[in-house]
């Protein structure tokens, strides 16, 4: 009886530690004509990060990241395209969930909306990964 309980709580414990794999963060972003809601981001370097993105504006954004430091020229062209490390596009009245794993390395990432105009409209953001 005794070592069966032993077995049921080792049992428990191995699934309670099989929930405990990475971090994870979960953000859920409102997305206008034009700004992110909210606009900073706080995770854990290499945590898994789910983002809902919710377009309620009249026109298609994106949330793309950018690798520290960058300045993006106007308007956001294929020179810009080496900066980026992820992005993800939503078009207008639409709801999306992404996930991606953040960068390891601690440092603040910008993020922008590339569509034309956009970003230089203030539509602009930014992820700070902790170590
Ligand atoms: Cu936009």
């Amino acid at each position: 009886m005794r070592s069966r309980v032993l077995r049921v709580t080792l049992l428990l414990l191995v699934v309670a530690l099989a929930g405990c794999g990475r971090p994870s963060a979960s953000f859920d972003v409102i997305m206008t004509d034009f700004a992110f809601s909210p606009a900073s981001y706080n995770v854990v370097g290499g945590s898994e990060v789910i983002l809902t993105l919710t377009n309620r504006g009249a026109v298609v954004h994106n949330w793309v990241m950018l690798l520290p430091g960058s300045q993006v020229t106007s308007p956001f062209d294929e020179d810009d395209e080496p900066r980026v490390l992820w992005r993800a596009r939503v078009l207008a009245g639409e709801t999306e969930t992404f996930t991606f794993t953040a960068p390891q390395s601690p440092g603040e990432y910008p993020i922008v909306c590339t569509e034309p105009g956009h970003y230089e409209a203030g539509m602009v953001g930014r992820l700070t990964v902790t170590p």
